[in-house]
């Protein structure tokens, strides 16, 4: 298969409500969706997860953009790839950018499995046909929080996640813990707190949660096995872990207990697989986390959740979590509280490319030279 043409769209969305986090709010998502097509007119769509911001990563949208531009998609052009594997190996030559290597490689998946016809679930190895989800509240008042969870109880998730800080996570904690003192209920402090916080986040353990995901920052394996060892929570890493390579360590350190897999974070859905084989071999539980993500992300994130490893619901909310109306149809909904995989050849929905268009501050065309 050639690629022939490589389409760049740099959109940006209203979120419905502000999401807060230990680093700031979020109003507004700036995202780069990418259209590859092949020689035949086939094409496959991806999404760019990097932020207008460095504050989760290094990546930013700009960033993305230039290294794409530049270096990325020049590659993919002079190449010719029997496998998503292997547009993955090739953008590997280059250092870093996860984010931006992970788009173009979605965007592959989709196409070549759409040249196979087969479902992106399929093409992964996944072997449900619906998965159960969780979602993520944002810091807010506790019984603003609460009312979010009993909304969200209601329709049907499975797991909640909220977003705290070191000034509040007791406090909110707590109070949800008393509303609800059974749920699975996780936090997620975003790299906020520091080897001397150990004897605050050991009060934690008293809540009875699934987890707490990143306590400290992302190079922080050591710090994170110390704490570990005194904890009986378990620690789930997410921004240490930019490769199967992190995910060994973190195991040979002893630095956590779960592993929250990102596509965008580790480069691509081909190294989210070596880190799900390895996962499963090594008895570590796995869910699939989000970013406040368009449905094009979503719905590749569904198909990854379908493997048997992703034994923990992940962040795969609905696309009404976040936005008004979707870039895909259908939409991700929860049905009886479930989210169904797609069967539908590729990423298995409808990309609605008039409305990307309409959404788009800039869209950027490469066609190959031959
Ligand atoms: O830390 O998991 C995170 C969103 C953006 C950046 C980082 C994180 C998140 C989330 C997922 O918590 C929220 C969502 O996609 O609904
Ligand atoms: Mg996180």
């Amino acid at each position: 298969m050639w690629i022939q043409e490589i389409e760049l769209f740099l959109i940006e969305q209203s979120l419905k409500i502000p999401f807060k986090t230990s680093y700031g709010i979020y109003e507004q998502r700036e995202s780069i969706l990418v259209k590859i097509s092949d020689e035949n007119g086939v094409f496959g769509f991806g999404e760019v997860v990097a932020f207008s911001e460095p504050w989760y990563t290094d990546e930013t949208i700009k960033t993305a953009l230039h290294i794409l531009q530049d270096f990325f998609i020049p590659t993919l052009f002079k190449n010719h790839f029997n496998h998503p594997s292997e547009v993955a190996n090739h953008l590997n030559q280059f250092k870093g950018h996860k984010m931006a290597k992970a788009g173009l490689e979605g965007a592959y998946w989709d196409l070549y499995c759409k040249y196979h016809s087969i479902s992106l679930a399929e093409a992964l190895g996944g072997n449900k046909d619906e998965i159960p989800v969780g979602v993520v509240v944002s810091i807010d008042e506790p019984q603003k929080m609460i009312k979010q969870i009993s909304d969200y109880l209601a329709i049907g998730y499975e797991r909640f996640k909220v977003k705290v800080s070191k000034e509040n996570d007791f406090e909110i904690v707590s109070s949800i813990r008393q509303s609800f003192p059974s749920i699975p209920l996780m936090i997620d402090a975003n790299s906020s707190y520091s080897l001397d916080d150990i004897p605050q986040l050991k009060k934690l353990d008293q809540l009875d949660l699934l987890m707490i995901e990143q306590p400290f920052g992302e190079r922080q394996f050591i710090e994170h096995a110390v704490l570990q060892k005194e904890m009986n929570t378990p620690i789930c890493l997410d921004e240490s872990i930019y490769s199967l390579e992190d995910v060994q360590i973190a195991y040979q350190l002893e630095a956590c207990k779960i592993i929250t897999v990102k596509p965008g974070r580790v480069g691509g859905l081909s190294e989210s697989l070596e880190i799900h084989n390895y996962c499963m071999e090594k008895n570590i539980p796995i869910w699939v986390g989000g970013m406040i993500e368009t449905g094009i992300s979503r719905i590749q994130n569904v198909a990854l959740a379908s493997l048997a490893g992703f034994t923990i619901p992940g962040d795969i909310s609905e696309s009404n979590r976040h936005w008004d109306q979707d870039v895909i149809i259908p939409e991700v909904t929860l049905i009886n509280g479930k989210v169904k995989v797609p069967k539908g050849e590729g990423l298995g929905v409808e990309v609605d490319e008039e409305r990307i268009r309409r959404l788009s501050k800039k869209i950027y065309k490469y066609t190959i030279q031959k």
